[in-house]
């Protein structure tokens, strides 16, 4: 494009973001950061509202006050009399005003550093949502796609004694990115998981893996280390508790070994978790481990070789306080509510949770559903999007590769069968099979609405089928479920990932008055008579186990939350469908 004469590169140019994509933080760079040695850079933070973006516009990160020639230059802004924001936050519950904010805040500290020799420096930032794009003493160091996995920059070379770290996160939807501007739950913006710098040795473990050898003996453990650059050298490991104390050989980077040792096996009546140890030259990492190995065969699923039934329930990140930014007391207070209610087994959708929702999951025996934010009308047809989409997928199975909890990869939920959401699907499907043989791949899938059967394209390419079906909802002919249980037969297990009602803490009527007490319980032993009869169905996940934040209900019982929670959306009240729900999953334990 031809440049107009006068022009001035930070308000007349739209394509301003363009100079920040050659940068990019993917999965390939990321850090294994268990029992790393790390500096917090939680806590305060000063932080402007930038609608406009004139941050990148303005290349606010290279400080100019004045110009070549000396003269002194206005700017737009102060970084260090902008108020103070205590991060990890989600600015939508900080304050009133910032509750529907949707946009750029620009965030803002200094720290110091004292440098050691031969070390290298990662910044890591759990989460931000959903463009993270970060600058460090003058320098732009790149930019993170994806609200809900965690961003690595490596910045040992920009590091000085006193540093300025800018952060600039965009909550903004756009059509193109993953998930779309369209959802069921709150777009909460800002940089709402921890930032911390992890500081390890030149040559370091960038990736640890450790699992049970998924080959049905339970009397095999295999350890990979990746290392940070391609040199020859030894690891040593160690697991407390199993006396193992041996070491492998590295050969260019990379390395792995077989341990002839029988675990006892983690699962969710004994969660027995290890202290493994790895050891590299000066690098040292570590993780609690559990080992356990999940399969299926026919219809069936099985955990440690054992028939399982998942008694599930669904739950997004959501508090009424924290918003995303949960703490893990509230972390501690879903699981505990799953665990009273008779789980086994959680569905966290629709997008990666936190890690320490599967850290707590493995400490407290109970298998995790994880899924990505593949979720409705993605733009299927594009690749960027595909990218973006398959980079988040990566991110996770990186960061949880290690937590017995994880059963499942779930690549999406509630897509339309088209040919393009197919390709998608199935090549993200792949990526995961490729990435791990330990766990099983699965999506929620529709109904074909049409047949009213069980038949998405999909399903060949996963482990266990997901399916979404609301009958006795938005399905209101409840007749329709046997029929659709007796027009099926997958070839596959079948978890029933969603079914629900909305209800009203404390509202009464009849069973057939939407949105009360009465609805919602009748919907669940509707569903229940139903479904526990039916030998391909392994399980559920009901949606949901609390109310959620979302700005799409609007109607005077939902005041902008989801209304099909078990619970309240503070927690603390139980409607009855969760007693409805727990005495069938107590008849199964
Ligand atoms: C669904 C979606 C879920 C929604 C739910 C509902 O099918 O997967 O994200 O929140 O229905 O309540 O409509």
């Amino acid at each position: 494009m031809a440049k107009a004469k006068k022009y001035m590169s930070d308000i007349h140019l739209e394509d301003y973001t363009e100079e920040y994509e050659g940068r990019k933080a993917t999965a390939e760079g990321m850090v294994f950061d268990g029992g790393r040695e790390k500096i917090s850079l939680s806590g305060a933070w000063h932080y402007a509202v930038d609608q406009y973006d004139t941050c990148i516009r303005q290349k606010w990160f290279l400080e100019r006050k004045s110009d070549e020639h000396g003269f002194s230059l206005p700017v737009d802004y102060s970084f260090d009399e902008w108020p103070v924001m205590e991060l990890p936050a989600c600015w939508n519950t900080v304050a009133p005003e910032y509750l529907l904010y949707e946009g750029s805040m620009v965030f803002t500290r200094t720290f110091s550093y004292a440098a050691r020799e031969d070390e290298e420096v990662y910044l890591r930032i759990g989460a931000a949502n959903y463009l993270l794009r970060v600058f460090l003493n003058g320098q732009y160091l790149g930019l993170h796609r994806g609200g809900s996995t965690p961003a690595y920059f490596k910045i040992t070379e920009h590091l000085k004694d006193d540093n300025r770290i800018i952060l600039q996160a965009d909550s903004t939807r756009r059509h193109e990115q993953v998930p779309t501007e369209n959802t069921d739950w709150f777009n909460y913006g800002g940089i709402y998981r921890e930032i911390e710098l992890i500081r390890v040795p030149k040559i370091h473990i960038k990736n640890f893996r450790t699992a049970l050898v998924p080959d049905g003996t339970f009397s095999k453990i295999t350890v990979g280390v990746k290392l940070s650059e391609n040199v020859n050298t030894t690891v040593v490991v160690h697991i407390s508790g199993l006396d193992v104390n041996e070491s492998f050989s590295v050969i260019n980077g990379e390395g792995s070994c077989i341990l002839p040792v029988a675990p006892k096996l983690w699962s969710p009546e004994e969660p027995v978790l290890y202290d493994v140890t790895l050891s590299c030259g000066a690098d040292h990492v570590s993780d609690r481990v559990g080992y356990r190995e999940i399969s299926v065969k026919g219809r069936k699923i099985f955990l440690n070789g054992k028939e399982l039934f998942l008694r599930g329930i669904s739950a997004h990140e959501d508090s009424v306080k924290n918003g995303k930014a949960l703490s893990d007391d509230e972390r501690r207070q879903i699981l505990g509510a799953a665990k009273e209610l008779g789980c086994n087994f959680m569905r966290v959708a629709h997008y990666p949770h936190h890690e320490n929702m599967a850290k707590l999951a493995d400490e407290a025996g109970m298998l995790l559903w994880e899924e990505i934010p593949v979720y409705w009308a993605i733009r299927f047809a594009r690749k960027e999007t595909y990218e973006d989409a398959e980079n988040q997928l990566k991110e996770l199975i990186t960061r949880d590769y290690n937590r017995a909890s994880v059963i499942f990869w779930s690549v999406g939920n509630e897509n339309a069968d088209t040919d393009e959401r197919l390709m998608f699907m199935k090549s993200l499907a792949q990526c995961a099979h490729g990435m791990d043989s330990t766990r099983l791949v699965s999506a929620a899938c529709l109904v074909d609405a049409e047949e009213n059967r069980i038949a998405d394209r999909l399903a060949d390419f996963l482990d266990v089928i997901g399916i979404n079906e609301y009958c006795g909802w938005y399905t209101p002919d409840f007749s329709k479920l046997p029929q659709l249980m007796k027009n099926s037969d997958p070839d596959k297990p079948v978890i029933i990932t969603e079914f629900g009602a909305d209800a009203l803490q404390g509202l009464h009527g009849s069973a057939s008055d939407k949105g009360t007490e009465e609805c919602q319980a009748d919907v669940y032993e509707k569903q229940i008579a139903v479904l526990r009869e039916i030998p391909y169905i392994r399980g559920m996940t009901p949606w949901i186990l609390f109310d959620f934040r979302c700005p799409r209900r609007t109607s005077s019982i939902q005041n902008y939350y989801n209304r099909k929670g078990l619970l309240s959306e503070d927690m603390t009240y139980r409607k009855p469908a969760f007693y409805v729900l727990q005495k069938f999953y107590q008849s199964l334990m």
